[in-house]
């Protein structure tokens, strides 16, 4: 990777990635492209720091042109809507989805690129396995954004077998993050739960106790993009995509595990049947072994080293003591 043009860079992942990537490769060889510019009050770690472009990742040729623009070698493609977004509106999650990849393998083919794409414990569905999920297993989602996963992996395979695109990616988790909020997802509680923790030291859990999805601190989601990215390619015999999963927490773990930095934290259940149904079409547990074996992937913080990151930086960012 030496040009990176990264599309969605303004949301929960893309925003922290910036960051890394432009500290690692130099400000000016990371593009960050959004459908939206960053607003004033934005709290975008990049903010302003290297070139910004605008866009919509279903228009194809302005992708080629900024590819070509900025002499780009890298896609990381992150632009996607999430799953609870995508059960609400399933024609456009599969138009920008699907649409938006293809466009990003499209373009990658015709400039010579290597993509990042990343798929998801969605891509997974009730027939699978649900623990120590093997990485190569039975794969039957029963949602929109699950299918688009599953459709992106086979797809990414295919642009590799039939155009040699080095097109590589893993199965994300839910992913917990103090910079910038998630939104639309399944696994979105795991993050607002540390926001109310800190904010006024309640929360209402949409998700049921007792529901176990795996997940992973940001900092070790970013160094896995960049690691796998970084790998030898001869070593790698998945390509699209790996499993890869830092612990395996429900509501009660994390609500523990809060309750020893802040006692008082309450948490009550309201039940939301439609998260609720998608996380129980997902698996409890994923075996990451195989990023192990092919590319060193190893996750440093647990539900007790996260919680200490969410809860520090929580309070700094609301001025709590
Ligand atoms: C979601 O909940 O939709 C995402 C995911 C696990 O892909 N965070």
């Amino acid at each position: 990777m030496k040009r990176i043009l990264v599309t969605g860079a303004l949301g929960q992942i893309g925003s922290e990635l910036v960051a890394r990537l432009r500290q690692d490769y130099g400000a000016d060889n990371v593009i960050e492209t959004d459908i939206h510019a960053p607003t004033q009050t934005s709290d975008s770690p990049t903010g302003g720091s290297g070139p910004f472009e605008l866009l919509d990742v279903t228009d194809g040729q302005r992708m080629a042109e900024l590819v070509d623009k900025h002499q780009v070698d890298t896609i990381i493609h992150l632009a996607a809507l999430l799953s609870v977004t995508a059960e609400k509106n399933p024609l456009l999650a599969w138009n920008l989805n699907m649409g938006g990849l293809m466009n990003a393998l499209e373009v990658a083919r015709q400039f010579g690129c290597q993509v990042f794409y990343p798929s998801s414990i969605a891509a997974f569905g009730p027939l699978t396995p649900r623990f120590q999920t093997p990485q190569d297993t039975i794969q039957r989602p029963t949602t929109m954004y699950g299918i688009n996963k599953v459709a992106g992996e086979l797809l990414c395979d295919y642009y590799f077998r039939k155009y040699g695109v080095d097109a590589r990616g893993v199965r994300f988790p839910g992913l917990i993050s103090h910079k910038t909020p998630p939104g639309g997802g399944t696994t979105d509680y795991a993050v607002e739960i540390y926001y109310e923790a800190v904010r006024t030291g309640r929360y209402v859990c949409p998700i049921a106790k007792g529901t176990y999805m795996d997940m992973m601190y940001m900092e070790d989601a970013i160094t896995a993009v960049i690691d796998l990215m970084e790998a030898d390619g001869s070593r790698l015999k998945h390509r699209n995509a790996f499993n890869i999963s830092a612990m395996s927490v429900d509501p009660e773990m994390i609500r523990s595990a809060i309750q020893t930095w802040i006692p008082t934290f309450e948490m009550a259940y309201e039940v939301d049947s439609e998260k609720q149904s998608i996380a129980d079409s997902w698996p409890d547990a994923i075996d990451s072994s195989a990023a192990h074996e092919e590319w060193g992937f190893r996750a440093r913080y647990n539900l007790d080293a996260t919680t200490r990151e969410m809860i520090v930086h929580l309070r700094k960012k609301f001025a709590v003591i």
